[in-house]
């Protein structure tokens, strides 16, 4: 692959709802561009972008890809995004690498879930963005229907730049509204241009117009020559597009088939002439030991390359992809990850082509590049020079929303699991792994069941280790009830070194969230001094296992009052030992009463569903704290719910919204729980404990 000059380089971003035809636009990309003689498909799992066996299995793609399409002596590196909402890990990380996102629609589809949250994200990230409205060669494909539903949710700066000629099967070419003219696809990717057809003028004529009044209305200056002349000359139209799209002012709709590699040559001709090159793009802005500094996309500028995906990969481990915004990457050179604070070696370097490997000789700025075994790179880090080291702004990504314990199948492999998670974890910064001491589970979190799912069997195919995996435990909290007394009496003296400590304890409970109380009200000695602290550390014990749930007592005080000893058996382990039992007498006196997590949920929906979701959360024993419009024709929800009610709440949330709702959730408090939903979770202890026991 040759190396490109920053004006010759263009980094597009495919994003939109999964399904509406991304991967398959890449491969009709690379087919028009003669990089392959023949276009994959999904259904066959031949695609180039779509290349790990997860994706094949599914037919979704689950990971970033990408590839580099050669056009007109313009290197386009095209992303291609997952575009479900399990996934958005990878599409968050890529956003930055990209200088301008392509929405991909489906025209029988339309606008959903994931192309709006596609546009919010170019939106924040300041990018330009395009819209592909594809599909049309589909049955109830409905071009106008999709074009007014994208003005009607994303405004009017969606401006159409092309109409197709023909609709569904008959669906045969593009008319272009900026240059008037036709474009057809009897054979093969590449159109036949001719002028436009009589009969396109009555519904491209009208169209021009308003694409001439988009254009108008995206520049100051334009518009009010627009006002004056009632139009635009053509130079100032063709001018003020791209200058109105290099600012995200005015979002071009072109159209076509990415299944019949209609539209798709001109797509390209838009990307190479009306999309921003790096060098076209702001500085990025960097931290750096003296503040806060801007970075051109300058080749001779400092090394400043972003990793936006790591993979691991079977042959060669690891594979690092990123984004070179100064300076350039150099092979067999060392560079520093401020964000990790260690120096990598650089080997080869090379432009992935889906999982094909095509060394480069390097990665100047404003191109994209990859490396492999990099021994500490992470997705998010920056790469710089290690005299001035910098880095860019982490990026936020989304709370994960389902957790799941897991063990290994086999005993022994609990290492292989270790280090599987550790590298699943480095390569997708939405997948969180944690040990829960408590619940003495290994917890995996992550978007939702399929992504959990797709990150279970890679630790099997890649990392050859098999998981158990079943809701992750609710941290319940056991408390007192009332107040009770307590015995604790440990004798053993059969002989021999014996064992002996008597103590009699007062327990209370304390408000919620007091913690732990305790006081020595021993008189005369009845206890010796050393071995009060016996008592309470065995007092502390069994409250951190608890003596009802196997979860940790909060919220009480302890006062002893009074013991026995012996001046030989008496020992620290007796007293512990005592105090243990003396807690277990009280609390059972005293009644123990579970406490469980309330979090505070935040769901925002589109207004249809308000209803749905109030009543799913009274069913899930939530009470609503208040609710109220956030605009854009969404509801913010906010309610108290416990935790254990909706550990599985992004699952429930999605198929009561068709996927279009979002929430965050956050720990609040602990609360009393009702006694019929206590005793079952005692009793699945119980059945826990006694079927361990038997093992
Ligand atoms: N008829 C038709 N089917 C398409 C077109 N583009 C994609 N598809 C099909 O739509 C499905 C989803 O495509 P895919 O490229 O995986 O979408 P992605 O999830 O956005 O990457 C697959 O079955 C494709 O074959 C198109 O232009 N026309
Ligand atoms: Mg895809």
């Amino acid at each position: 692959m040759n190396t490109y000059e920053a004006r010759n380089v263009r980094n597009v971003l495919l994003a939109g709802h999964g399904g509406a035809g991304k991967t398959t636009l890449l491969e009709a990309m690379l087919f028009a561009s003669g990089r392959i003689t023949r276009m994959g498909t999904v259904e066959d799992g031949t695609t180039v972008s779509d290349h790990d066996p997860d994706e094949q299995k599914r037919q979704i793609s689950v990971s970033l890809a990408m590839a580099p399409v050669e056009w007109k002596g313009v290197k386009i590196n095209v992303l291609d995004a997952p575009g479900t909402a399990d996934f958005v890990g990878d599409l968050r990380m890529a956003v930055r690498a990209a200088d301008a996102v392509i929405i991909v629609v489906s025209a029988v589809d339309g606008v959903e879930v994931q192309t709006e949250y596609a546009w919010e994200l170019a939106v924040e990230e300041g990018l330009p963005r395009a819209i592909f409205v594809n599909k049309l060669d589909r049955e109830r494909a409905d071009f106008q229907a999709t074009l007014d539903q994208l003005v009607a949710t994303f405004g009017t700066q969606v401006a159409p730049f092309e109409l197709p000629i023909g609709a569904e099967h008959a669906f045969e070419g593009v008319a272009d509204l900026l240059h008037e003219t036709a474009d057809r696809y009897p054979s093969g990717p590449i159109a036949q241009e001719s002028p436009w057809p009589e009969e396109l003028h009555a519904v491209a004529d009208p169209a021009r117009e308003k694409l001439i009044e988009a254009v108008a209305e995206s520049d100051d200056a334009l518009i009010e020559r627009y006002l004056e002349e009632g139009t635009l000359p053509e130079d100032d139209i063709v001018r003020g597009a791209k200058e109105g799209f290099a600012r995200a002012r005015l979002a071009p709709v072109i159209v076509g088939s990415a299944a019949r590699a209609i539209g798709v040559d001109r797509l390209l001709d838009f990307i190479v002439e009306e999309f921003p090159s790096p060098l076209e793009r702001p500085p990025i802005r960097v931290t750096g030991p003296n503040g806060d500094e801007e970075r051109a996309c300058d080749p001779d500028g400092p090394l400043t390359a972003y990793v936006f995906k790591t993979v691991s990969d079977p042959f060669v481990g690891h594979i690092t992809m990123f984004r070179v915004f100064s300076g350039r990457m150099r092979p067999d050179s060392s560079v520093h990850d401020a964000t990790q604070g260690a120096d990598e070696r650089i080997g080869q370097l090379f432009t992935l082509v889906g999982k094909e490997h095509e060394p480069v000789p390097e990665v100047p700025a404003g191109d994209i590049g990859a490396v492999a075994k990099l021994q500490h790179a992470r997705t998010g880090d920056t790469l710089c020079t290690k005299d001035r080291p910098v880095q860019l702004p982490p990026i936020e990504l989304p709370e994960p929303l389902l957790a799941y314990a897991i063990a290994p199948k086999t005993k022994g492999d609990e290492d292989k699991l270790a280090t599987g998670l550790a590298r699943l974890r480095d390569e997708d910064p939405s997948f969180r792994v944690a040990r829960n001491e408590e619940t003495h589970e290994t917890v995996i979190y992550g978007m939702g069941e399929a992504h959990l799912g797709v990150q279970i069997e890679r630790l099997q195919r890649k990392f050859g280790v098999a998981v158990d995996h079943r809701p992750a435990k609710i941290a319940y909290r056991e408390t007192l009830r009332g107040k009770a007394k307590g015995h604790g009496r440990h004798v053993k003296q059969t002989g021999g070194h014996g064992q002996y400590a008597i103590c009699d304890i007062e327990v209370e409970p304390l408000p919620r969230g007091e913690g732990f109380v305790f006081e020595d009200k021993i008189f005369g000695g009845a206890i010796p001094q050393q071995f009060i602290p016996s008592v309470e550390k065995g007092i502390v014990r069994t409250m951190a296992e608890g003596v009802i749930s196997g979860n940790p007592m909060v919220d009480v005080k302890v006062t002893l009052v009074d013991g026995k000893f012996h001046s030989v058996d008496s020992s620290d382990m007796a007293f512990q030992i005592a105090g243990s039992l003396a807690l277990k007498e009280a609390a059972e006196a005293a009644g123990v009463v579970l406490l469980e997590p309330i979090v505070r949920l935040s769901v925002v929906v589109p207004e249809q569903f308000t209803g749905d979701v109030m009543g799913d959360l009274n069913a899930k024993r939530g009470k609503i704290q208040g609710m109220e419009p956030i605009g854009g024709g969404k509801q913010r929800i906010d309610a108290l719910v416990p935790q254990a009610e909706v550990a599985r709440y992004v699952i429930d949330l999605r198929s009561m919204t068709g996927g279009r709702g979002a929430f965050t959730m956050t720990f609040s408090h602990y609360e009393e729980m009702p006694a019929h939903l206590a005793e079952k979770v005692i009793a699945e202890y119980r059945q826990a404990r006694e079927e361990a026991q038997k093992r």
